[in-house]
């Protein structure tokens, strides 16, 4: 379960250790939506778990899986936190979640399909005292659901959670499909503070993803369809966004791209998920319902503008 460091041509070469990490950096499963948390010198790395036999179904995900890492490069394994159906309302469907850590407590965002009561794609949130688990749900029922928006009859466009914490622990909830969307929670973590509003971004397909750096905002989603991923900048979390453009193209061999974005140790990252997993073993190949993570270095013009990522086989070093 522990990716290994790799031994490269070019680093037998050098007669040193390999520093490469490889994309896709996990090889022994699939993992798709990767929602990365910096806490202190860890990075932990919580992902979807895509178990389709074969790339003409649909998404088969029935949990979610953490790996963590002290350089980026060498990932260590801790299995499942938690499975969809350990929402007692929800049914399956464990896509796109994000971790937070909110006073010393690990609370987990997660999309789900919710039971008949409420048909549609939900938002539920766990919580534990441990980024490794045990998770419980912390409301007992689903934080949105999909009767709450009405801009699309879609029954998943409520889906993806981001969450934003402020310096003073004002909290935002960032989701969506085709409609993007935030809401502000209470300091409680469980509940609504607010009404729902509607973003006003280009090309809009899910996957929000909400960054600072040098006190800007940053907006990160998947666009377009297949998708690639679009940036928008402000001054406010609350907008409004002024669109930037394309940050990553079409990630290989997937309709989806899912990213998020971190600074580790003084380095910023871009991690998104491809179909480009070659078989392994009896593992077969990746495709659009068997994805995997991978990790590139995201870099920023000096205007604070994103550079477009360069996705690669090689991954960081
Ligand atoms: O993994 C299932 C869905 O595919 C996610 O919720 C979306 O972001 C897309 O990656």
């Amino acid at each position: 379960m522990i990716k290994l460091t790799r031994i490269t041509p070019l680093a037998l070469a050098l007669a040193a250790p390999s520093a490469l990490a490889d994309n896709p950096i996990i090889t022994d499963m699939f993992t798709a939506d990767p929602a990365a948390l910096v806490d202190g010198d860890t990075v932990w790395l919580y992902t979807g778990h895509d178990e389709a036999p074969n790339n003409d179904v649909f998404f088969e995900m029935h949990d979610w899986l953490a790996f963590s890492s002290q350089d980026m490069v060498n990932w260590k394994a801790h299995g499942p936190i938690m499975r969809a159906d350990d929402f007692e309302w929800a049914v399956s469907h464990a896509w796109a979640s994000h971790m937070v850590k909110k006073d010393g407590k690990y609370w987990f965002y997660t999309t789900v399909r919710h039971d008949e009561t409420k048909p549609g794609f939900a938002v539920g949130v766990a919580v534990s005292d441990s980024p490794t688990g045990p998770f419980k749900d912390a409301k007992g029922e689903a934080l949105i659901t999909n009767d709450m928006t009405t801009q699309t009859p879609n029954d998943w466009d409520d889906i993806d959670p981001a969450v934003w914490i402020e310096d003073n622990g004002d909290t935002y909830l960032f989701f969506g499909n085709l409609v993007p969307k935030y809401v502000k929670l209470k300091d409680n973590m469980i509940e609504l503070d607010g009404e729902i509003q509607v973003i006003d971004v280009p090309h809009f397909t899910e996957a929000l993803w909400v960054h600072r750096k040098n006190d800007v905002y940053y907006l990160t989603y998947a666009c377009y369809f297949p998708e690639k991923i679009c940036w928008a900048r402000s001054d406010s979390v609350e907008g409004p966004w002024q669109y930037g453009g394309i940050l990553n193209e079409i990630a290989g061999n997937t309709e989806t791209n899912h990213q998020s974005v971190i600074e580790f140790q003084g380095k910023d990252y871009f991690i998104y998920h491809t179909g480009g997993l070659p078989p392994q073993g009896d593992q077969p190949s990746g495709g659009r319902f068997r994805r995997s993570v991978a990790i590139d270095r995201l870099y920023y013009e000096d205007n604070g503008d994103l550079k477009r990522v360069i996705m690669t086989t090689e991954g960081i070093e």
